[in-house]
């Protein structure tokens, strides 16, 4: 670890006073991922405080956020409530806390267990194929058509489960609950990802639905608001014009 890493470790932990250590504290960045756990402290009104990790300044590898997350990754929490409990992987961290409230989460052996298989559907399949689509769509050095194709068919093709799903109910399992913020906070980002709502107004309905609720509008704005469609339309234009100079 380099001397400045250490210091803002030391002196973050140094600033922290006493009543911050009697709650949950969210390391997190304006990611997918990020949305989940702050969405679901704001569904759930558990305070918490947020430390933003920098990306740019790599901090999710700095060894003494490595402590907290040993995956190098947003986001994680502490719980100052629990003996300094760390908790990292979003789903897990969305089960901590929905059962330490007592909501969003059934405790009856079926419900539960549904909300956990669609808490698993977002976590194996559209996290992780979303995040591949916007890889090789967005960031890739280089233009790999395979690779795009690919992740957009499986995303579109998890799209359509999600669809089929909510055919016939409001929800993904049960009443609203942490399934459906673990996959809204992904799906929201279809036009990222390059791939189409067409053809699918039920899943259309259930994230205007969801997008709709105070605590999620809340939630989407931690660690700082970013607007997906502005990033969106600039991504588009330059990615327009790099095309239009390679024909
Ligand atoms: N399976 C992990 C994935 C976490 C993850 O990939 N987080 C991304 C942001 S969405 C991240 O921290 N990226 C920074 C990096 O890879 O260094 C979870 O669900 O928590």
């Amino acid at each position: 670890m380099t001397a400045a890493a250490h210091d803002r470790g030391a002196r973050y932990h140094a600033g922290l006073g006493a009543r911050d250590r009697t709650m949950i504290e969210l390391f997190t960045a304006a990611t997918p991922n990020g949305w989940k756990a702050s969405i679901t402290l704001e569904e759930l009104a558990i305070p918490y405080k947020v430390r933003r990790i920098d990306f740019d300044k790599r901090e999710q590898k700095e060894p003494w956020y490595l402590k907290i997350n040993p995956n190098g990754r947003i986001p994680a929490i502490v719980d100052h409530d629990n003996g300094g409990f760390s908790v990292f992987e979003s789903g897990a961290l969305m089960i901590y806390l929905a059962e330490k409230a007592g909501k969003l989460l059934p405790t009856d052996v079926k419900g539960r267990s549904l909300v956990i298989q669609w808490l698993m559907f977002q976590m194996g399949g559209i996290g992780p194929m979303m995040g591949q689509a916007n890889v090789f769509y967005r960031y890739a050095p280089e233009r790999i058509p395979y690779a795009i194709e690919r992740y957009q068919r499986e995303v579109r093709r998890l799209f359509e489960v999600l669809e089929a799903r909510l055919t016939d109910r409001e929800f993904l399992a049960g009443d609203y609950s942490i399934a459906d913020i673990a996959s809204w906070s992904w799906v929201r980002g279809y036009k990222w990802s390059g791939v189409s709502l067409d053809g699918l107004p039920n899943l259309s309905r259930w994230l205007d639905a969801i997008g709709q609720r105070p605590a999620v509008k809340r939630g989407v704005d931690v660690p700082e608001p970013v607007d997906l469609e502005e990033m969106i339309r600039k991504a588009d234009e330059a990615r327009a014009k790099v095309s239009g100079m390679l024909v």
